[in-house]
């Protein structure tokens, strides 16, 4: 019997693929890469202007409603991309690069800058809400 190995093979890889793609890492399970995790600085502290070769990503966290809620945005490997988050509450940016990155952000106006090296599509998200901000084309 070759055939059942092989079905085995590809059922534990569709799982493991869907697993990838679902809404939220689980980081906690053993075998996962840990998160990186970062905190937003509050704009009023933020003294430095973005390099002038950075995506800037505003995002707009309102109750449950997210700004942009989905879509694609371009961007290369290595260039910097700053989200700026206006948000009501304090949250997660969730960014589902390898390793992923948590961003924590407090309420009100806060700036986080990451770079991604890997070409890809990199899933972000407001990690509390499970609600999608925008699909990373990373080129
Ligand atoms: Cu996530």
């Amino acid at each position: 019997m070759t055939t059942r190995p092989r079905a085995f093979a590809a059922a534990l890889a569709a799982v493991a693929l869907v697993g990838s793609l679902a809404a939220c890492s689980d980081s906690s399970k053993p075998g996962t890469l840990a998160d990186h995790e970062m905190n937003a600085t509050p704009s009023a502290q933020v003294t430095a202007a973005p390099p002038a070769n950075a995506k800037v990503i505003n995002i707009t966290v309102n109750g449950t409603t997210v700004t942009p809620g989905g879509g694609m945005t371009e961007v290369k490997a290595g260039q910097p991309i700053i989200f700026k988050i206006q948000a009501d509450a304090k949250g997660e940016v969730h960014v589902h690069s390898s390793p992923a990155t948590a961003i924590y952000f407090p309420a009100g106006a806060s700036q986080a800058s990451i770079t991604i090296n890997q070409p890809g599509i990199i899933v972000v998200e407001i990690e509390n809400l499970g609600k999608p901000v925008t699909q990373l084309e990373v080129r």
